[in-house]
């Protein structure tokens, strides 16, 4: 199965998310983050993608998440996503060319312009709670089938 990481940067009760200026999830709000490239660790590609598409240098990421994306009619999309939260970071979050990064309150998070699973598990992960979970999408992208677990923590 294809890996792909997901970075959300934290400050008390604000959460960054970036604007997805292109490629797969463009024109929706969400953290950096990307595939897994041949030969390159999770955490170095999660770290990577970070740098690339909103120019922080990470530090101190604990994982908080495994997603299991599952597109029955476009099985080439399916993929694993490693999420981590990051409280920590070098530099100023910035614009490039995948991505527009953005500030929001927790009580603003804009769920619908973002991919519809996010709504199911990024609650318990502002709450400090990590997660496992398993998505089946239908067309247009819509949510057909979920499973959330709790993780106390990863193996
Ligand atoms: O390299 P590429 O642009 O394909 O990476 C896709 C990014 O989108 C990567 O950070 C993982 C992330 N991502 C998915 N599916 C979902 C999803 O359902 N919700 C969220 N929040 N992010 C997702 O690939």
């Amino acid at each position: 199965m294809r890996q792909a990481t997901l970075c959300l940067l934290i400050e008390k009760d604000k959460i960054l998310l970036a604007m997805k200026k292109r490629g797969f999830g463009v024109g929706r709000w969400n953290g950096a983050g990307g595939k897994v490239k041949d030969g390159e660790s999770i955490i170095d590609a999660m770290i990577r993608e970070t740098k690339e598409e909103i120019g922080v240098e990470v530090k101190n990421p604990e994982k908080f998440g495994l997603f299991h994306f599952n597109f029955p009619h476009k099985p080439e999309w399916d993929q694993d996503v490693h999420l981590f939260v990051v409280k920590e970071w070098d530099g100023s979050p910035a614009e490039s060319e995948e991505m527009m990064p953005a500030w929001f309150y927790f009580e603003q998070i804009p769920y619908e312009e973002m991919w519809p699973d996010d709504k199911h598990w990024l609650p318990h992960v502002l709450q400090g709670k990590k997660v496992e979970a398993s998505f089946i999408f239908g067309q247009g992208d819509v949510v057909r089938k979920h499973n959330i677990r709790i993780v106390e923590s990863w193996i």
